[in-house]
């Protein structure tokens, strides 16, 4: 049987409609900016995100590494949210390979950064200060129960940003489930920013590749730095096809994955020795703790995985379900029952 895969929405696999487009492909070498599908796709992405151009890249970590090589030089410094993935899960590629500093700011549990900490995190103009660059924010916030981030928010951070010259990059990895969930046009929800990374690898199920949005100006400098970090691709069209299906006719159903989020958010916080507060739940995320006196949290992944469901654990006791095309309502059902049996035990 095949396992209920919960780890990630990364997992999924390419539609039958996903596999022909990227069969029947018609491609060149995008390093000489020569291949007609990427071309396509990243047109269809700058349109939908309100952006002049846009830049294909093989990963969302490559996708914000390379936004934040554009937007600063060495030694600047960025202020990004304490569970940002940036700052977490990718590898510190901006301190290692960009020589940026980032100034971490606690996340509230939404996702957002209060405003006044925020301000007062910019560095004035002082011998001893690095610069301040940029603000990076994330939508939705994965490490923040996949919260999504309101436009009211963007354009307050905005504010702040347009009143000490400071740049704006957004991590929108999940930003079609971010706007399908608050019913708003993604542009509701890129205006705000100068730079904005999406994935298409996530619940939008193609194989590979992210997108970077902004300006002329700024993708050809993105497109060096692609370059320089191994991310020039050539025939990549093929990859492309896939994520012009997945832009083309799976935004909307992410709203099944936020329903089915929702009920399995709702089944879980019935069950004792769980502790999740549903309401917090908005899209296709879910962490949830367990507190039982019996089972620890290694014997319950075990026990899950016997019974063919796979979730991760992302801190002792700590766990995290993700939502997506390849799991329906009736899984849900089974995942919840599972669950229950374990801790009733
Ligand atoms: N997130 C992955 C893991 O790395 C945790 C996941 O399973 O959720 N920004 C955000 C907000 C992300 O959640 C991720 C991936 C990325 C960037 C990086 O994207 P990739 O994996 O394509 O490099």
């Amino acid at each position: 049987m095949k396992p209920i895969d919960l780890r990630s929405d990364t997992l999924t696999q390419p539609t039958p409609a996903m596999r022909e487009a990227m069969a029947n492909a018609e491609v060149g070498d995008d390093v000489f900016e020569e291949d007609p599908t990427l071309k396509k796709l990243e047109e269809l992405a700058a349109q939908k995100t309100g952006k002049e151009s846009a830049l294909f890249v093989p990963s969302g970590t490559m996708g914000n590494l390379i936004s934040i090589l554009s937007h600063c030089q060495r030694g600047d410094e960025i202020l990004l949210g304490d569970r940002s993935h940036i700052f977490l899960h990718e590898v510190g590629g901006i301190a290692a390979l960009g020589g940026v500093h980032p100034r971490i700011i606690p996340n509230n549990p939404d996702g957002t950064l209060l405003l006044p900490l925020l301000e007062h995190s910019i560095r004035p103009s002082d011998i001893h200060n690095p610069p301040t660059r940029l603000i990076c924010l994330e939508n939705t916030h994965n490490f923040c129960q996949g919260s999504p981030l309101n436009p009211e928010y963007m354009d307050s951070v905005r504010a702040l940003a347009a009143k000490y010259g400071l740049k704006i990059h957004l991590d929108g990895a999940r930003l079609f489930n971010a706007a399908v969930a608050q019913d708003i046009n993604v542009k509701d929800l890129t205006r705000q920013a100068d730079s904005v990374m999406f994935c298409l690898s996530k619940g939008l199920s193609a194989p590979v590749g992210s997108l970077v949005c902004s300006n002329r100006d700024f993708i050809q400098r993105a497109r060096k730095f692609r370059k320089m970090v191994g991310g020039g691709m050539r025939q990549a069209g093929h990859l492309a096809a896939a994520g012009l299906v997945a832009l083309e006719s799976l935004v909307e159903r992410l709203k099944e994955d936020h329903q089915n989020t929702q009920l399995l958010a709702e089944q879980l916080a019935s069950v004792e020795g769980i502790e999740l507060d549903p309401a917090q739940v908005k899209t296709n995320i879910i962490f949830f703790k367990l507190k039982h006196s019996k089972i620890d949290g290694e014997s319950f992944l075990n026990l899950l995985e016997e019974n063919s469901i796979k979730i991760l654990m992302t801190d002792p006791g700590v766990f995290r379900a993700v939502l997506h095309r390849e799991i329906n309502r009736e899984q849900v059902e089974t995942i919840a029952k599972t669950v229950r049996s374990i801790l009733t035990l």
